[in-house]
């Protein structure tokens, strides 16, 4: 398949259109019928998503209307492709003029010119965080599939923002700040530090976590579709994604044998150092991803670069641009959990459903995420 704009195999989803083309828009294929989906399902969680919802994202307002093209009738999924689209009603498209002939350093510009010898300039394009509109949207779908079937409930977080990492794991107050920051008494220094951030032109990376309770054991297809490796490809396929890791991740460098395995008990395993994956194949343990995003490229500090020519020059990106990427990439995250889990629920029904295990499935216990 060339042009590699759709994901999943069971449950695929193609993703179309520009930053500040007419429209994004979505085909999911392989959708389960009988799914209740209405426009307004999709609010929630595009505007969560959303920019110019507080002062920490960029400013651009755009209005995420989800319209339903096909594959829903009478409020229910019919089995056949679902499309759908949003009409982009707040492009600046002057605002890039600056960067039409030449390339933001730190950006996708100079490698989709070399690439495609054409590019739309006018917001990133493709290369857009706007994009990600559109994974979310069919993710809601997936989410709501994978909740009633499953009980399956995911949830992400900002677990770094530069120097910051939260003290404490409070995750009633995720939803409650603009940050999704899960300790809320570091609140009033972090807002300081974006407002000060903001006010010199520069941005700043992130870390993000997500955890997905309740998902059932045997998901996940090795060696070459194993659960992780998937959750690794579908997190880093997010514009700006540079770092993945599945339970702890990096951390495990230091480890001993000992320390890493999470012993099994009949009221059900001891940790989750694992991340819910073991082979590839989900374990019924709470799953644990973080990724972590850069700084975004569009900044007001002045960067040298070369322009079309490949002459010297000195840049400045104006516009509207977010401090911190990462901020708005939270249901973005869940998103693409949602969008694996749901191919592999679907993929494991397919060649396993019938299988039956002869050892009781250990009781799933949810631990509080390490910090
Ligand atoms: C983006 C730059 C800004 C953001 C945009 C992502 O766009 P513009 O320059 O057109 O105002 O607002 O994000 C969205 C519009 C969105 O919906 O996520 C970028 O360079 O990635």
């Amino acid at each position: 398949m060339s042009g590699a704009n759709t994901f999943g195999r069971s449950f695929c989803v193609t993703t179309f259109g520009e930053s500040h083309g007419p429209a994004i828009g979505c085909v999911i294929d392989g959708c389960p019928p009988g799914i209740v989906i209405a426009p307004e399902d999709f609010r929630a969680d595009l505007d969560r998503r959303a920019t110019g919802r507080s002062r920490f994202t960029s400013q651009r307002r755009e209005a995420d209307e989800v319209e339903i093209l096909s594959g829903v009738y009478q409020g229910r999924s019919t089995g056949t492709p679902i499309a759908l689209l949003i009409r982009n009603t707040d492009a600046r498209s002057k605002d890039y003029g600056a960067i039409t002939e030449s390339f933001r350093p730190g950006h996708a510009d100079y490698t989709y010119w070399h690439k495609y010898g054409i590019r739309d300039p006018r917001g990133g394009g493709r290369s857009s965080a706007r994009e990600t509109t559109m994974r979310v949207a069919a993710a809601v779908i997936a989410k709501r599939y994978l909740a009633e079937h499953h009980q399956i409930r995911i949830q992400a977080w900002l677990s770094g923002i530069g120097p910051f990492r939260p003290q404490r794991f409070e995750p009633e107050s995720i939803e409650d700040n603009p940050l999704f920051w899960p300790d809320p008494q570091q609140l009033p220094e972090l807002e300081a530090f974006m407002d000060g951030l903001r006010k010199s032109g520069d941005s700043v990376g992130a870390r993000l976590s997500v955890m997905a309770e309740n998902v059932p054991v045997g998901l996940g297809e090795p060696i070459y579709g194993k659960l992780d490796s998937d959750i690794a490809m579908a997190l880093m396929s997010i514009n700006a994604v540079k770092a993945v890791e599945i339970g702890d991740g990096v951390e495990v460098c230091e480890q001993r044998g000992s320390e890493h395995r999470d012993e099994l008990t009949a009221a059900g395993f001891l940790s989750n150092h694992a991340g819910g994956i073991l082979g590839g194949i989900s374990s019924g343990q709470t799953i644990i991803a973080h990724a972590t995003i850069k700084p975004t490229s569009s900044i007001l500090v002045p960067g040298r670069s070369v322009n079309l020519a490949g002459e010297a020059v000195e840049l400045v990106t104006r516009g509207r641009h977010d401090p911190c990427v990462g901020i708005r990439a939270v249901p973005i995250i869940e998103a693409m959990i949602a969008l694996v889990l749901m191919d592999h629920v679907l993929r494991h029904r397919a060649q396993c459903g019938d299988v039956l295990a002869q050892t009781p499935r250990l009781p799933s216990v949810t631990l509080p995420p390490e910090l």
